[in-house]
């Protein structure tokens, strides 16, 4: 079950990275957080964890996803990064987006189409994600949301080359971060997971959403 999202915007001031990128640090209370721990542990039970691997190379993730909504981000060593709309392990739709993303989704991205997909990462304090660009999606005029819970993590940021300057910050848990504009072709990834930073999830970790458009409105 959610609360209501309108009363749970953090008391800090929203800060803008760099062009189309803002950082609300504790958009989320911790009332907030716990409630969509709750909605998160629903969509596992009924989309469970895989880990995707690269494509080609067949490698793993060190990362665990899962999604909800109308489409989910997967990916295999044979067809490589899309959407789809079906589980790849269960074969079963992807269950609905909880209404407190919704509710966040109307709150920071204001105007935009609805959100396709919501991809759930699950870091155990050792996974990280390499920089990367998020191209997978068919518009990248709407902004992508992301909603973090459980441990710290270092977040790093850079431009649209890969290899151009990168700063980092450390996302907490109920941070929420929008990128729109240049930034939503931002080079950006995971250094590392600080353990212990959260008392959220009992056996700790982080868990990170992001909202998506995948089809041009
Ligand atoms: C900037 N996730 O799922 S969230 C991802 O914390 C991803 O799990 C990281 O990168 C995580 O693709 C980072 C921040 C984020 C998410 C999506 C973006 C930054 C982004 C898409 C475009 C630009
Ligand atoms: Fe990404």
């Amino acid at each position: 079950m959610s609360g209501d999202l309108a009363g749970a915007v953090g008391g800090a001031k929203p800060l803008t990275l760099q062009e189309g990128c803002v950082w609300y640090p504790g958009w989320l209370d911790s009332r907030a957080q716990q409630d969509l721990l709750d909605d998160v542990r629903a969509i596992v039970r009924a989309a469970p964890l895989f880990r995707p691997v690269m494509p080609r190379t067949g490698a793993p993730f060190s990362v665990m996803m899962t999604n909800c909504g109308p489409l989910g981000w997967v990916s295999d060593q044979r067809d490589g990064y899309r959407y789809q709309p079906l589980h790849p392990e269960t074969g079963q739709p992807w269950p609905p987006m909880p209404r407190a993303l919704l509710q966040a989704w109307a709150a920071l991205v204001p105007g935009a189409p609805p959100p396709e997909a919501c991809l759930v990462n699950f870091y155990r304090t050792d996974a990280r994600m390499g920089l990367h660009q998020d191209r997978d999606e068919g518009d990248f005029s709407v902004p992508v949301l992301s909603l973090s819970l459980g441990d710290t993590a270092v977040f790093r940021m850079g431009g649209s080359e890969r290899r151009g300057k990168t700063r980092a910050i450390k996302l907490a848990s109920g941070d929420a971060l929008v990128f729109g504009g240049a930034a939503r072709l931002a080079f950006h990834g995971i250094d590392r997971v600080l353990p212990g930073s959260s008392t959220l999830l009992k056996e700790g970790g982080r868990i990170n959403l992001t909202l998506r458009r995948v089809s041009a409105p």
